[in-house]
C-alpha cells in the first residue's frame, strides 16, 4: 500500500487542533495528530512544504523506515517542531496500517499488556479550599489518581489551567515562589489526611523551581506520599535532577517538553525519574516512544504519557493504545477536550470509572470529521508568559 495523499487541516473547536490525513491505496485514511500549542502553523509549514511531498509514492506500511527516512533523511534533528511533524506521520502511518490489516492498533505494538489503562483527573481552585473541593469532586467521579492544582490566592491567574483560545497575544501572568511552596505541603498533608491511602495524589510544579527548592518542596511532601511530583525544574539540563533526586522520595515526572530519546536520555539510564511523559505526538510518534518505553523499563522507569486538552482526541487514542500494550505504563493524563472538538474527532475508547478502555474498532479508532473542523476556522493563540515579582520573565 502506497501514501496516495496527505492533507494537512487546521481547527479550533474550543482550541487549536492540526491534524494530518494521510490516504493509502484503497481509500483508506490514517490520522495523525500534529498539534504544537501556540505553535501550530510552524507544524503546519513543516509538513505541507517540506515533509509531504517526500513521502507521497512510498510504501505506507514500511513505519520503521519511513521514521528514519524522515529523521536521518532531514538532516536537521530533534527540537518540538520537527518531532511533532515526524510524530503526526508516523501517527499516521500506524492508524492506516491497522485500519488496512482491521484491527485495533494496540494488536501491532504487541497486543494487550492491560485489560485497562488508568487515567488521572485533574482537579484545580483558586485556593486551597477551593482545590480540595475540585479533588472531592473528582475521587466522586470515580478517579483513584488526581492531579491538584492551586492558584495563589494573592495573585490573579497564577498556578491555573491553560486556558482555551482566550487571547491573541500571550497573556502575562506573576509568580511567587515564596507564596507558593508555602502553601503547598499544607494542601497535600490535607489531601493524604482527607482521604487516607485510596486516593493517588499528582501534582505539577511546572518547571517552577531550582534544584534545591525543588528538593525542599520534594521532603516537605514526603509523608503525603505522592504518585509524583511533575516537571519541578526545566529539563534542558538533565544533570539537575540528581540534586532533587539524592534529596527526596518523592516521586518525578518529566517529559512532556522532550522530544527524542537523547532528551530523556540521562534521566533514564541514570534513574533521575521515576516517570516519563513523552506524548506520542510530541516524541517523535509510536515508533520513537515504543523504544523510549524499552529503555525505560530497563530503569525502572514507567510511561505516562502527557495528554493534555491542547493535544487531539488523536494523540489521546495513541496514547490510550499505546499504554494498552507497553507493560511499563503507569497512568495516562486526561483532560476533557473542549465540548465543540466531539463534532469533529469522534473516538471509539471509553472512561470507564477511572480507567481507559482502547476502542476495538480498527486503528486508533478515531473518526475525523472535516466538514465539522472548517466551522471552525484556525486562531492564533499563545500559552501565557509568567513574570516574578521584579518583572523577570519567568518559566511558566
Ligand atoms: C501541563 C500542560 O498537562 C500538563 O501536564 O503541563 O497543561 C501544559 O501546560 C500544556 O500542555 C502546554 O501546552
Ligand atoms: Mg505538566
Amino acid at each position: 500500500m502506497k501514501v496516495e495523499d496527505a492533507t494537512v487541516i487546521t481547527c479550533s473547536p474550543g482550541r487549536n487542533y492540526v491534524t494530518l490525513q494521510l490516504t493509502g491505496g484503497g481509500g483508506t485514511v490514517g490520522l495523525g495528530d500534529a498539534t504544537l500549542n501556540g505553535r501550530e502553523l510552524a507544524v503546519v509549514s513543516y509538513l505541507q512544504d517540506h515533509v509531504l511531498p517526500t513521502i507521497i509514492g512510498r510504501t505506507a506500511t514500511n513505519i520503521e523506515e519511513l521514521w528514519q527516512f524522515l529523521y536521518r533523511g532531514s538532516y536537521w534533528r530533534g527540537g518540538p517542531v520537527t518531532m511533532t511533524a515526524i510524530g503526526a506521520v508516523d501517527m499516521a502511518l500506524w492508524d492506516l496500517k491497522a485500519k488496512w490489516l482491521g484491527v485495533p492498533l494496540y494488536e501491532l505494538l504487541g497486543g494487550r499488556s492491560r485489560e485497562c489503562l488508568r487515567a488521572y483527573g485533574h482537579a484545580w481552585g483558586r485556593d486551597p479550599a477551593a482545590a480540595m473541593q475540585a479533588a472531592d469532586d473528582m475521587v466522586a467521579a470515580g478517579f483513584s489518581a488526581v492531579r491538584v492544582q492551586c492558584g495563589l490566592p494573592s495573585l490573579p491567574f497564577a498556578f491555573g489551567p491553560a486556558q482555551g483560545n482566550d487571547s491573541s497575544l500571550p497573556r502575562e501572568e506573576q509568580w511567587s515562589t515564596d507564596e507558593y511552596l508555602a502553601l503547598i505541603p499544607g494542601l497535600f498533608l490535607s489531601l493524604r489526611d482527607r482521604y487516607g491511602p485510596q486516593v493517588s495524589l499528582l501534582h505539577d510544579v511546572h518547571h517552577r523551581l531550582t534544584p534545591t527548592e525543588a528538593a525542599w518542596l520534594g521532603q516537605r511532601l514526603e509523608p503525603a506520599r505522592m504518585y509524583w511530583m511533575e516537571d519541578p525544574v526545566p529539563a534542558e539540563r538533565q544533570e539537575s535532577y540528581r540534586a532533587i533526586r539524592q534529596r527526596t522520595t518523592t516521586p518525578i515526572a518529566v517529559g512532556e517538553v522532550l522530544n527524542s530519546v537523547y532528551d530523556c536520555q540521562q534521566l533514564i539510564e541514570q534513574e533521575l525519574i521515576d516517570f516519563i511523559r513523552m506524548a506520542p505526538a510530541h516524541g517523535g510518534g509510536l515508533t520513537a516512544l515504543k523504544k523510549v518505553a524499552a529503555l525505560a523499563e530497563v530503569h525502572h522507569v514507567q510511561l505516562a504519557c502527557h495528554g493534555p486538552s491542547d493535544l487531539s482526541p488523536i494523540s489521546l487514542a495513541a496514547a490510550i493504545h499505546c499504554g494498552t500494550a507497553v507493560w511499563n505504563t503507569a497512568i495516562q493524563e486526561y483532560v476533557p477536550h473542549p465540548a465543540e472538538s466531539a463534532a469533529v474527532f469522534r473516538t471509539s475508547h471509553r472512561l470507564e470509572k477511572g480507567y481507559f478502555v482502547a476502542g476495538d474498532t480498527p486503528g486508533l479508532g478515531v473518526e475525523f470529521n472535516e466538514k465539522a473542523a472548517q466551522r471552525y476556522p484556525y486562531k492564533r493563540a499563545y500559552l501565557p508568559v509568567l513574570r516574578r515579582p521584579d518583572g523577570s520573565v519567568a518559566d511558566w
